[in-house]
């Protein structure tokens, strides 16, 4: 294995063993320390890319900290990674695939090849197609099988071919035309009943989207909607009302898709860095080609950033060495997202599939066990909701949780007073996080509202506040379509960095396959006479299920 990628093992590098030093230095030095000891950290610390202003600050390392992460970077060859991907290598070794959800955003004609063949031509074409086709829909001038414009479109895809169409629709709902667009995913029965019960068939587009097209969840649900669909319209209905995004074109004919609207994909995408290609067509249709072609420009120029800026000033690579440098050095487990927008709710479920189905690996690329830690456990929540929620826990307790506060500023709808209050808690918390709350400050102010010495001296332990807990702040111009396509493509390029780093392998998911192939097995004896043998818990499990 390894003969796509550099192959080292972390723990023997220079610049690991500094790393691992260093951090003992450091370990009883407050960020706010830093701070005093660092006239110029803002200058350093603070990264700026177009409407991104990105402040590291907060954060407990110091200048000597980032150098030394930057060996690091160097040490584990990541220059020549991001060659290797870009150029269209297959570093997807375990499938034999390149990794190019980058081409489908290049935002030159430098072409891109794959098997010798430039792969430029055939995306635009195939783009092409879909705008065509959202065109038709949108205006209109597409019909329904009784002659009515198409008022709803249900996206029936699950994972990779969901969580990101699903999420940008959510966080573009501003830039949305009249189209109302549902997701059904889960092969829970109920889910999709529930989303189709006020459909109108004669109004309404199905897209099925799966890579493979073999996914259990996404063909009972799209066979089911199906046999719905003709309860109420005639088979040759069909053509009007289905869509279907795969690499796999005979089961979408199989299944009754017409040709002129199945909308191909390649396996160079891999299905969590997809919405880029077709398998954003419901985001297309909802926002139109215009405002999709902004996202993937958005995309298109961090790639170039990342590609090209030296890696001290690169967003993708200090975000990522910072949480190397928790996740490795000072053994936090977890990292908090918290957008400051609601449009950005679903941000942290996809950057979980992004991040954990990426780099939650246990095996290096030597095809031996590392001896390291590598993916971090990823969740979040929006602000100001998760202030009220689960903050206590980052504030007080006794995990070490780095934080990732994500805000614009400005709002979208315009209304200031909201904004300001928005932006208020935003900066507050994080400047908290850092500072804290000293005995002598809850002392001080205890004393204030008039209580006496004994109970200032029991109450003031559980008020006090350690802080030091360390945040990134991403603070970007406003929400629109191009920021939106550069923020998610910039934590892709972290989730890259981090594999390299950690020598794994980013773009397989054998975990995800298992699952496909485990439920079969009990799904057979859920429906035998004579279930095969499991042990008792199962068997027993199975039996209640009957
Ligand atoms: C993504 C994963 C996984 C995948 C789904 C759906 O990277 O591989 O989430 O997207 O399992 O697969 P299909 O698109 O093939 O139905």
């Amino acid at each position: 294995m390894a003969k796509t990628l550099p192959n080292h093992n972390p723990l023997h590098l220079k610049s690991w063993k500094a790393l691992q030093q260093h951090q003992q230095e450091l370990a009883q030095t407050t960020i706010a320390d830093h701070f005093l000891q660092e006239p110029d950290r803002i200058e350093y610390s603070v990264l700026e890319w177009e409407d991104f202003y990105v402040d590291v600050s907060k954060n407990r390392i110091n200048k000597r900290t980032l150098e030394l992460l930057l060996q690091l970077a160097n040490e584990s060859g990541l220059e020549q990674a991001i060659q290797a991907q870009f150029n269209g290598v297959a570093i997807n070794e375990t499938e034999n695939r390149a990794v190019l959800h980058t081409a489908l955003r290049q935002v030159d004609s430098q072409p891109v090849l794959v098997s010798g063949k430039n792969i430029l031509p055939e995306i635009a074409s195939t783009k092409e197609k879909m705008y065509q086709f959202c065109e038709q829909i949108i205006s209109g001038q597409w019909k329904g099988y009784t002659g009515k414009a198409i008022t709803h479109v249900v996206n029936i895809g699950i994972g990779g071919s969901d969580l990101g169409p699903a999420m940008v629709y959510e966080a573009l709902a501003f830039y949305k035309n009249h189209l109302d667009v549902r997701f059904v995913s889960n092969v829970d029965g109920d889910h999709y009943r529930e989303k189709i019960k006020d459909l109108n068939p004669e109004t309404t587009l199905f897209v099925v989207v799966s890579k493979t097209f073999t996914t259990q969840e996404t063909l009972s649900n799209a066979n089911s909607i199906r046999a719905w669909f003709l309860e109420q319209a005639p088979e040759s209905a069909v053509k009007n009302h289905f869509a279907a995004v795969s690499t796999n074109l005979e089961k979408t004919t199989a299944f009754g898709i017409a040709a002129e609207n199945i909308f191909p994909m390649n396996d160079w995408v891999g299905g969590r860095f997809s919405l880029w290609s077709t398998v954003g067509l419901s985001i297309a249709l909802a926002v139109g080609p215009k405002h999709f072609e902004a996202l993937l420009n958005g995309a298109g120029q961090m790639d170039v950033h990342f590609k090209t800026s030296t890696f001290d000033k690169n967003i993708p690579v200090v975000l990522a060495l910072i949480s190397i440098w928790y996740n490795n050095f000072w053994g936090a487990e977890t990292e908090v997202l918290v957008p400051y927008t609601e449009y950005l709710r679903q941000l942290p479920a996809y950057l979980q599939q992004g991040i954990m189905e990426s780099n939650g690996k246990g095996v290096g690329r030597d095809g031996k066990a590392v001896a390291h830690q590598t993916g971090t456990i990823i969740w979040g929540a929006s602000g100001t909701n998760a202030q009220h929620a689960f903050f206590q826990l980052i504030h007080q307790g006794t995990k070490l949780i780095p934080a990732d506060f994500i805000g614009f500023r400005k709002s979208i709808h315009g209304n200031q007073d909201h904004q300001q209050k928005l932006l208020a808690n935003f900066i507050a918390q994080t400047e908290a996080l850092m500072k804290g709350k000293s005995a002598a400050t809850v002392e001080t102010e205890l004393k204030a509202k008039g209580m006496d010495t004994a109970a200032i001296a029991a109450l003031t332990p559980f008020k006090v506040f350690e802080g030091n807990r360390p945040t990134n702040t991403l603070f970007i111009e406003q929400l629109t379509p191009y920021n939106l396509g550069a923020l998610i493509a910039l934590y892709e390029h972290k989730i890259f960095v981090q594999g390299i780093l950690w020598n794994i392998y980013s773009y397989d998911q054998w975990g995800v396959e298992l699952g496909k192939e485990l439920a079969n097995t009990v799904l057979e004896d859920l429906n035998s006479q004579h279930p095969q043998k499991h042990d008792p818990s199962t068997d027993a499990l199975i039996a209640r299920s009957k």
